[in-house]
């Protein structure tokens, strides 16, 4: 079975992905497109015109997380919990961590700082939520190391952008939170969930949206 992940070099969705094939050593081609200029091929491809899709052999999945349950299940499913309803909640946190993945897109993408605020404060509150589901650790459901966590790593990876000086996360109050993305952020398969030259496409495209966040970090 051959498995072709497409790619956008800055998409925390795909990272998700290939946390998971790297976490679970599955072979993979993977091919980088534009969307800012997709391929004809590609919205062809895909049917939301959205990256992840992974082709396996000719058959097409899309959406993230769906396709990380797919090749969690062909290696023998042990990132999702084997209790129904352990396993629907962690399916609901992926969603939330979807939702705040989307959120921090658009903070770091705000241009004024009314909108930045906004995004700001509800990223917090959405910390403070995971930071009271967290438990001892070292994973989100504890010992188990689960779909849970390969979700959120991106998004701890683009918070850590420019040596955590745009970090939304406050110690202080998330120490758990904290914990978690430290341990996640020095896992291999995060390291090298992201191209080499991440951090410079990522605040490329910050510069380019006219990020408010990033005038702060020059100031
Ligand atoms: N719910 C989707 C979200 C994927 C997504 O938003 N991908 C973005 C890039 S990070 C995309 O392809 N955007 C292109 C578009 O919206 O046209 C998933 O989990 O796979």
């Amino acid at each position: 079975m051959q498995l072709h992940l497409i790619s956008f070099k800055t998409c925390p969705f795909v990272q998700r992905a290939v946390i998971t094939l790297k976490h679970k050593h599955i072979d993979y081609d993977i091919t980088y497109i534009d969307l800012a200029e997709p391929p004809d091929w590609f919205v062809e491809l895909s049917p939301l015109k959205k990256v992840p899709v992974l082709k396996v052999d000719d058959e097409v999945l899309f959406e993230s997380a769906v396709i990380n349950e797919y090749l969690d299940e062909i290696t023998g499913g042990d990132l999702q919990p084997r209790d129904p309803l352990a396993r629907a909640k962690n399916r609901a946190w992926v969603e939330f961590a979807s939702n705040m993945l989307g959120n921090l897109y658009m903070m770091k993408m705000s241009k004024d700082e009314d909108r930045y605020n906004k995004y700001r404060a509800t990223l917090v509150d959405q910390l403070h939520r995971v930071e009271k589901r967290l438990g001892d650790g070292p994973w989100f459901n504890g010992d188990e190391f689960s779909l849970a966590d390969t979700a959120f790593a991106p998004f701890f990876r683009q918070n850590s952008v420019s040596q955590n000086r745009l970090s939304v996360i406050d110690p202080a109050s998330m120490p758990k939170v904290t914990a978690w993305a430290e341990r996640l952020l020095a896992l291999p398969e995060v390291r090298e969930s992201v191209v080499d030259d991440f951090e410079k496409l990522y605040l490329a495209v910050m510069k380019k949206n006219g990020s408010f966040s990033l005038n702060q970090l020059a100031a």
